[in-house]
C-alpha cells in the first residue's frame, strides 16, 4: 500500500496569503526606491527582486504547480511477529529551491554591500550558498538510500558554515571600519539572519527525516520562515540605513 502525503485546504490557504504578502511587499519596497539617492538604490532593487521572485514561486506553488513525489518504503519493525512494509510518496515543492537558490544570494548581497566585504569575500559565500540549496534540492529528491540523502545534506551544510564564515565572521571584521551605526545595524541585522538562516535546515532535517509533520505544517513554517527572511529583512535594513551616509553603494 502506498501512503500519499499532499497539501490540504490549511496549505493552500497558506500559500495565497504568503502569495499576497511577497506581491505587496514588493510593491512597497519599489516604492521605497522612490525618493532615496542612487547610492542607497541597490538596496531597495535587491530586496524587490528578492520579494517578486518569492513572489513567483509561490504562486507556482499556490496554483498547484511545481510539484513532484519522493517516494521510499518504510517497513514498520514495531510488530514483531511480521513486519508491515509499506510506500511514503511525499509531496515535493521543487520550486522552492529555485526560489532560494536565486534569493540566497541577493540577501547575502545586500548583508555584503551593508558590511562593506570585499568582492572576493562575497562572491565566495554566493558560491558556496548556491552549492548549499542545490546539494540541499539533490538531497531532497535522492532515491538511493539515506546514506546519500544525509551524505548530500552534510555537503549542503558544510556549504552553510563557509557561507557563515564568509559573511558573519569577516563580514563583522569588515563593518567595523564604518563606525559604530552600521557596525550595531550589521550585528542585529546578521544576528536575525543566522537565526532564521538555521531555522531551514533544521525543519529541513525534521520533515525529511521522520516524514511526520504534515505537508500543511511544513507549508506553514517555511511560510513564516519565508516571511521573516524577505519582507521582514528588507523593511528592517531598507528603514534602518536611511540615514546612514556610510553604507553608500556607488555602482
Ligand atoms: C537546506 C537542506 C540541506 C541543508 C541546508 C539547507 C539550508 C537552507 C537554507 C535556506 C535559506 C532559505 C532562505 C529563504 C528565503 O526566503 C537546503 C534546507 C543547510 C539556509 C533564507
Amino acid at each position: 500500500s502506498t501512503e500519499w502525503q499532499v497539501l490540504g485546504e490549511a496549505g493552500h490557504r497558506t500559500l495565497w496569503v504568503t502569495f499576497a504578502i511577497m506581491v505587496v511587499s514588493a510593491g512597497v519596497f519599489a516604492l521605497l526606491s522612490w525618493n532615496v539617492p542612487t547610492s542607497k538604490r541597490i538596496y531597495h532593487v535587491l530586496a524587490t527582486l528578492t520579494t517578486i521572485i518569492a513572489s513567483i514561486s509561490y504562486f507556482a506553488l499556490a496554483s498547484g504547480d511545481a510539484t513532484a513525489y519522493n517516494c521510499h518504503t518504510v517497513t514498520d519493525t514495531h510488530k514483531h511477529v511480521t513486519d508491515i512494509s509499506y510506500d511514503i510518496c511525499r509531496q515535493v515543492y521543487w520550486a522552492r529551491y529555485v526560489d532560494w537558490a536565486l534569493t540566497t544570494p541577493l540577501l547575502l548581497l545586500q548583508l555584503s554591500l551593508l558590511a562593506g566585504i570585499d568582492g572576493a569575500h562575497t562572491f565566495m559565500a554566493i558560491v558556496a550558498n548556491v552549492i548549499m540549496i542545490l546539494t540541499g534540492m539533490f538531497s531532497a529528491f535522492g532515491t538511493h538510500g539515506t546514506a546519500q540523502k544525509w551524505g548530500w545534506y552534510a555537503i549542503s551544510c558544510l556549504s552553510y558554515l563557509f557561507v557563515i564564515w564568509h559573511v558573519a565572521i569577516h563580514g563583522s571584521q569588515m563593518v567595523s571600519t564604518k563606525g559604530a551605526g552600521v557596525s550595531k545595524l550589521f550585528a542585529s541585522l546578521g544576528l536575525f539572519t543566522l537565526l532564521v538562516w538555521t531555522a531551514y535546515p533544521i525543519v529541513w532535517g525534521v520533515v525529511n527525516g521522520k516524514h511526520k509533520p504534515t505537508i500543511d505544517t511544513e507549508i506553514m513554517i517555511y511560510a513564516v520562515l519565508d516571511i521573516l527572511a524577505k519582507p521582514v529583512f528588507g523593511l528592517w535594513l531598507l528603514i534602518s540605513h536611511r540615514a546612514m551616509q556610510e553604507t553608500n553603494v556607488d555602482l
